[in-house]
């Protein structure tokens, strides 16, 4: 088969490239210590609603004067629905699902997460602004997505 000069130039390029790419990446991974998110907790997804704490989702007062908040994600709706916090608190979420993916995701805030069937995702965040801010679903869902938001009161 006959292959043309600058095809070859091109194709050997094209590959050069993805090592490039494909080496930078590995490098990145290895020198900035990035590694796939490891000591999650798993949950049975078809027992949500009997596993504490996500029995009862709600906000925690912890003795410290944090706030830990459990969140159930499911379609189209999160539990709870609406939490209030004083102003300046640090809150923990604890998040999960017990049918599909959902988004975990508070515009305004570094909070943006997955909650995923069968695991229990966790950030936190401190709430330094007073107002309310909005949880959203930012994961297609399904038919009521555009539907499924909780609302958290800062003040
Ligand atoms: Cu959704």
């Amino acid at each position: 088969m006959h292959v043309h000069k600058y095809e070859r130039w091109w194709l050997t390029f094209g590959v050069a490239m993805l090592i490039v790419f494909l080496g930078v990446i590995v490098f990145a991974a290895i020198a900035d210590n990035i590694n796939p998110p490891t000591g999650m907790t798993q949950i049975d997804p078809t027992k949500v609603a009997q596993t504490p704490p996500f029995d009862k989702p709600g906000l925690r007062k912890l003795p410290d004067g944090s706030y830990e908040a459990y969140y159930v994600a499911q379609v189209f709706s999160f539990a709870p629905a609406s939490v209030t916090i004083p102003i300046g608190s640090k809150v923990t979420f604890f998040v999960t699902s017990p049918d599909v993916v959902h988004g975990f995701f508070i515009p305004d805030t570094d909070i943006n997460m997955m909650a995923v069937p069968g695991w229990v995702n966790t950030d936190s965040h401190t709430f330094t602004r007073a107002g309310e801010y909005l949880l959203i679903c930012h994961e297609y869902c399904g038919i009521g997505h555009q539907n499924m938001f909780a609302k958290i009161e800062v003040r």
